[in-house]
């Protein structure tokens, strides 16, 4: 009994102190394994008269389970311990940074592209627009047909000085915006967001993003805009593109022009992504009208320009071959997981 007393003693205090998952192993082995202490005394009962494994029986039993319980616990202790302590052998796990949506990879490269070629990017102008700089300074006037082009979300309460706000039907208006506060020569792109109240199909959007170019100096020509453009597509879509101008109608351009490309899927010979007409409708454009110039501020017989306004979801969906500019928008992970 003396040794059992001393047994408990020595191995409770040893288990408690035990600081890692080997020593406790160890305390196992000396008190509970094959030839351990307590083991070695449960084997002698069989030597021991009846009256003593009536006392000593019991209580050896007792000892054994309440340090393998002992046992048991403190491993879980240190167990728990060592997982929390930094293990630089264990797998990494690998974490979700995210990327970027396809649509702004595009914009990106479109706006790398003319930063490449010396133009200043602009940042923003404001999305709830004035009906001035949206219509009337771009050489639309009230009750022109010119309107009825672009379907427009108007706002119910009227802007500081009474008058009528809209969200932005192009980024045209950043034209104006620009020259109020700068002076020529210089050649900006500004991206943004626009909207247009229109029926959605799988190239219209009611909320899209445009990016307008514009180019004023004292000598600007169509010649340096085709050069610009055609350097751009050769970059954008890394080979050389036949580009087509078309003659076109935008109130605020004169001579205006429609922009073609020549397809990027079947080079011209024509197929269902251009209708099987072998060009790409991608962007309108013109030289600066006079009465633009003027409500920026310029004198149009000092200065001239030219300016275009292009769609990157249309981009984008030429060169990811996206079939629909709907999904961009639609927030369905197994589109954007692709990118
Ligand atoms: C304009 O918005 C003119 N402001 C462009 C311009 C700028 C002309 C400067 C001349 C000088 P348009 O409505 O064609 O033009 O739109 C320009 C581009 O925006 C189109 O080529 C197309 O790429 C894109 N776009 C137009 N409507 C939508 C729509 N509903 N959904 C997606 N993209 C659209």
């Amino acid at each position: 009994m003396d040794k059992l007393e001393q047994i408990k003693i020595a191995a409770e205090r040893e288990i408690k102190d035990a600081s890692n998952l080997k020593s406790l192993e160890d305390l196992r082995i000396k008190y509970l394994g094959r030839s351990g202490e307590l083991t070695m005394i449960l084997r002698s009962l069989a030597d021991m008269s009846l009256e003593e494994k009536k006392i000593v029986g019991p209580k050896a039993q007792a000892l054994r389970m309440e340090l393998d319980s002992m046992i048991t616990e403190k491993n879980k202790k240190l167990s728990e311990r060592k997982r929390s302590v930094l293990d630089v052998s264990r797998p990494g796990k690998k974490i979700k940074i995210g990327h970027l949506h396809p649509l702004s990879i595009v914009e990106k490269e479109i706006v790398d592209i003319f930063r490449s070629m010396s133009f200043s990017v602009i940042d923003g102008g404001p999305e709830v627009e004035t009906e001035y700089y949206n219509f009337d300074a771009l050489n639309i006037p009230k009750n022109h047909p010119a309107r009825e082009m672009h379907d427009t979300f108007w706002l119910e309460k009227l802007g500081n000085k009474n008058e009528r706000l809209l969200l932005r039907t192009h980024t045209s208006p950043m034209q104006i915006r620009y020259m109020e506060t700068h002076k020529p020569p210089f050649q900006i792109i500004v991206p943004g967001r626009v909207f247009r109240y229109e029926a959605t199909d799988a190239s219209h959007e009611i909320n899209f993003s445009q990016i307008e170019c514009l180019m004023v100096g004292k000598d600007v020509n169509l010649s340096n805009f085709k050069f610009i453009i055609e350097e751009f597509f050769a970059r954008l879509f890394k080979k050389k593109l036949t580009v087509r101008l078309r003659p076109s109608y935008f109130p605020f351009v004169e001579p205006g022009l429609e922009v073609d490309i020549q397809c990027v899927k079947c080079g011209g010979k024509g197929c269902n992504i251009c209708k099987d007409s072998g060009w790409l409708e991608v962007m309108g454009a013109g030289m600066v009208h006079p009465n633009v110039l003027k409500a920026g501020g310029y004198d149009p017989r000092e200065y001239q320009g030219f300016a275009f306004g292009v769609g990157p979801e249309r981009i984008a969906m030429l060169k990811y071959n996206i079939p629909d500019i709907r999904m961009f928008y639609g927030g369905d992970l197994r589109f954007i997981n692709q990118f």
